[in-house]
């Protein structure tokens, strides 16, 4: 088989594979995330991530190199054995050395990576506590009290998604908690997800620069509606975000008091689900 035939089918083998993932040539590039995020924390991610597979491919299109090449130049040819190179002291250095100095370089990445999105600034600019229970959440805004003195917030609903409002540009402190089990904050534009953890508290924080409406799951699987655990975090502008919060902090809805900011009052990522809790019969 000659070489071209090869590289025809693998460049056949790795099209089908993208048409039947149902991937476009763009996706494709993207390597399985999506484009960059919406935060400079995902940039730095996506960055990262891009550097680990472009390495990764590097170090594969070498060892499926050396594999083809061996196995064509050394096909039999007769029954005496090709010339035998054990105890290569340079060599055996050189495969000890090369994937220790590769391990080490995507170490460092990591970690300097790593750094960046765990970092926490001390006085962000907002403060949301995140509640998970089960089958949903609870978006509360620490330090801005309603009528009743307690911070103004959002609760979702079986046929109510929650709408998370942050503003953008600005530092935004998540304070993770769980009601029952644990449970994940993930917004798959900010290509980050942490657990919500009963009886702990985790953090993180964001600077979201792109104003949108993003879809936000729950990604540990927390019983039977765990499905349907949706939300949406809706960046908005910091005007907006003031209208929001002075509308909210008067005893308004969310709805209401995202109508009254200039914004679509429900979330437009996604829907609330069927729960189908009266259905009697298995469909
Ligand atoms: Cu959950």
């Amino acid at each position: 088989m000659g070489l071209r035939r090869i590289a025809g089918l693998a460049g056949g083998g790795i099209a089908l594979v993208m048409l039947l993932g149902g991937c476009t040539v763009d996706d494709a590039f993207h390597f399985g995330w999506p484009k960059g995020g919406i935060t400079p924390q995902s940039q730095r991610m996506y960055d990262l991530w891009i550097g680990s597979v472009v390495a990764a491919f590097v170090v594969g299109i070498l060892v499926w190199g050396l594999i083809f090449w061996c196995i064509v130049r050394y096909r039999k040819k007769g029954d005496a054995l090709p010339p035998q190179t054990r105890y290569n002291a340079p060599m055996e250095v050189l495969y000890s050395v090369l994937p220790f100095l590769i391990v080490a370089v995507l170490f460092y990445y990591t970690a300097i990576a790593q750094t960046y999105v765990n970092k926490i600034d001390p006085n962000p600019a907002v403060t949301v506590e995140v509640v998970a229970f089960k089958w949903n959440w609870q978006f509360r805004y620490l330090g801005q009290n309603g009528p009743d003195g307690q911070p103004v917030d959002t609760i979702g609903s079986t046929d109510y998604v929650p709408v998370l409002v942050v503003p953008v540009g600005k530092t935004i402190e998540f304070k993770q908690v769980s009601k029952d089990v644990i449970h994940s904050f993930w917004v798959p534009e900010l290509l980050f997800k942490r657990d919500q953890i009963p009886g702990v508290t985790n953090k993180f924080q964001v600077k979201v620069e792109k104003t949108g409406a993003f879809v936000g799951r729950c990604a540990e699987l927390c019983g039977t509606y765990h499905s349907m655990m949706n939300f949406e975090l809706r960046a908005v502008t910091p005007e907006n975000y003031e209208k929001f919060l002075a509308a909210k902090k008067a005893g308004k809805s969310t709805p209401e008091a995202l109508e009254a900011a200039g914004e679509a009052p429900i979330a437009v990522t996604t829907d609330p689900f069927k729960t189908k809790r009266d259905a009697r019969t298995t469909s």
